[in-house]
């Protein structure tokens, strides 16, 4: 069904243009499942249980509408998983057109392997030049990264518990 939307990501960490993304698929569709992927092409800070459990606090505490799943997958394609819980989307979130070159071929790959759409959404300028890997350099050099991130991301990273 096309009511039902997977929103996928490394979230690593989880920032505030992945709830803003996250916020908007949610208006824009029946059900949500917001998908930690595990990316092989870059080097992972938190492990996979840290991200769904900062995702799910961030998605409660910003009281985000709607029903919304957090879930994680490892093995095989994003589109099985997608298949699988009856998502017909897969919902993106374009900062640039460097996301788009990214993320086009994906798209399309994911169409002929399945027949998935994939939807590109805008967040709010002010999210546009928010990503983990910024967030990973200032968290990593002890700076503030609170601007930038959920308050609960930004507790547990102030926290010292990261392990860089
Ligand atoms: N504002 C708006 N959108 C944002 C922002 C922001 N500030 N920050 C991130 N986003 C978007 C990204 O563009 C992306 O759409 C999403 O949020 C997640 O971002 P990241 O950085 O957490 O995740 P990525 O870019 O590492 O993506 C990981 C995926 C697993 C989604 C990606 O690698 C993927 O789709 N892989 C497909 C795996 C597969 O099945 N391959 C075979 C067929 S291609």
């Amino acid at each position: 069904s096309n009511r039902i939307a997977v929103v996928p990501g490394s979230f690593d960490p989880p920032t505030l243009g992945h709830l803003d993304v996250i916020r908007r698929a949610a208006a824009l569709y029946d059900e949500i499942h917001v998908l930690v992927v595990h990316n092989p092409g870059k080097e992972a800070m938190l492990p996979i249980a840290q991200r769904l459990s900062l995702l799910e606090q961030s998605i409660a505490e910003a009281e985000v509408p709607g029903k919304i799943t957090v879930a994680s997958w490892s093995v095989g394609l994003l589109v099985d998983y997608a298949t699988d819980v009856g998502a017909g989307v897969l919902v993106k979130g374009i900062r640039s057109q460097v996301d788009v070159a990214y993320e086009t071929p994906m798209a399309i790959v994911n169409r002929h392997l399945a027949g998935i759409e994939t939807v590109f959404l805008l967040p709010d300028p002010s999210h546009a030049l928010v990503s983990s890997s910024l967030v990973r350099q200032v968290a990593g050099l002890g700076g503030d990264v609170s601007p930038y991130v959920p308050a609960p991301v930004a507790r547990f990273l102030d926290t010292g518990a990261r392990g860089i």
